[in-house]
């Protein structure tokens, strides 16, 4: 395999950070079994946790206003990967890479596979993209891409979606993620009704497409681009048509892509009861589809969504698994310094939601003892389990301190010289 990071200078980096680890990780441990809980147990579940990483995510995003280029930004597919590889390397959670089209299209499928392959990586959902316009595509998105009433335009973003299943079946993927910005901005623009309309139909030729082993993952998204009507705005209209579609096609939650106070954990819950839940997208907000960097606005909001995943996961057994991606636009932060830092969150709420006592809670709840029912929750999540991250790091070959070991090795001056900047060339986008 080839390490990215010099592996004897991560080494270092935990032998110096070693013995502190240890003593917290002592003292967890006895809080804990005070609990009647057993860390170990929770140690090997923080270490089986995975959550992809978004190509478009390496590199600086921006708003609709500006985009501050940082430096050493990939400029290609390849040094995505490279990027990604570091994130991995570091977190031991992020081995699979959700890839985006055009924007990552390889002119070799099967040398990036090997590529992905040499790195430790793999390739999660594909990301299709008809809300922008490509170099010479002939029919614009102008006014709508799987919605739009030029058939000519809705058949080409099906063939878009299709060339991207292809794609992804090349490089291993079991999935194609479908968000479309179609929709409105004013009324009387679109017959509401008569764009969901296509919106199923052009949907149907995508799902005709999928490989028998591949899901379908429906994005839905409040607002933005279309400010006044959306067609897929929310998890109702994605439920009904991943039941239109069939078992294949799933809802993927995004948690940026909600009106603010909505409860996602309750949407989770709903999505998970009714065999609908596909998968996350993880990013915080504060006002709107804001993509940032996950637990840094509402951390309280992230464990509750998990809570109810480690309620579905014992309710539903093996065979919930809801695939758990990033989607987060990085402005003003290293974007590998939020990434790692994202996926180190996510872990976080996963082992906290662990820690929930379901027996207790279940008996408050049944006994109608409101303040303890909700103190249950409130003590998992006050729980400081980094002792349990960070060990689940080192023993996995992993940074104790992942952005402290980053900045230690130098890499993001090292690729400042190695990348000069190429105009245009990042595919960072908030999707
Ligand atoms: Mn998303």
């Amino acid at each position: 395999m080839d390490y990215v990071i010099n592996t004897s200078l991560v080494q270092q980096h935990n032998a110096v950070l070693r013995a502190d680890l240890e003593a917290d990780y002592a003292a967890l441990a006895g809080t804990l079994a005070r609990r009647g809980q057993d860390i170990e147990k929770l140690t090997t579940l923080a270490q089986g946790f995975q959550v992809a990483l978004p190509s478009w995510g390496v590199g600086t995003g921006g708003t609709r206003f500006a985009r501050f280029p940082g430096v050493g930004e990939p400029r290609n597919v390849e040094e995505k990967l490279a990027d990604c590889a570091v994130i991995n390397q570091l977190t031991g959670a992020t081995p699979l890479v959700s890839l985006h089209f055009p924007w990552d299209k390889p002119s070799d499928p099967k040398a990036l596979f090997e590529r992905a392959k040499s790195l430790g990586l793999s390739f999660d959902a594909v990301n299709s993209n008809t809300f922008q316009d490509q170099a010479g595509q002939a029919h614009t998105y102008k006014y709508g891409s799987l919605t739009a009433m030029s058939a000519a335009a809705r058949e080409q973003a099906v063939q878009h979606n299709i060339e991207c299943i292809e794609l992804g079946r090349q490089l291993g993927s079991k999935g194609l993620t479908v968000w479309v910005g179609d929709g409105a901005n004013f009324p009387g623009q679109s017959n509401l009704r008569g764009a969901l309309e296509r919106y199923l139909d052009s949907m149907r030729g995508i799902y005709a497409a999928l490989p028998a082993d591949w899901l379908m993952y429906i994005e839905h998204k409040l607002f933005e681009p279309a400010f006044y009507a959306t067609t897929i705005a929310d998890w109702g209209t994605s439920f009904a048509c991943a039941q239109t579609l069939g078992e294949k096609a799933k809802c993927l939650v995004d948690l940026g892509h909600h009106a603010p106070n909505t409860n996602i954990e309750m949407i989770v819950a709903r999505l998970a009861q009714f065999g609908k839940l596909g998968g996350f997208h993880f990013n915080d907000s504060k006002y709107g589809d804001d993509d940032l960097d996950s637990g840094s606005i509402d951390p309280f909001q992230l464990f509750l969504v998990f809570n109810e995943l480690a309620d579905a996961a014992l309710r539903d057994g093996p065979a919930f698994k809801p695939a758990y991606m990033l989607d987060q636009s990085h402005n003003v932060t290293d974007p590998i310094e939020s990434l790692m830092s994202s996926a180190v969150e996510v872990q976080r709420a996963y082992v906290q939601a662990a820690l929930v006592d379901r027996i207790a809670l279940a008996g408050f709840q049944e006994a109608n003892d409101v303040h303890q029912a909700a103190q249950t929750l409130k003590r998992a999540f006050r729980t400081d389990v980094s002792p349990i991250l960070a060990m689940a790091r080192m023993r996995s070959g992993a940074a104790v301190d992942p952005v402290a070991c980053y900045r230690t090795v130098g890499y993001r001056a090292q690729k400042a010289a190695e990348r000069p900047a190429k105009a245009g060339a990042s595919g960072s986008g908030i999707v």
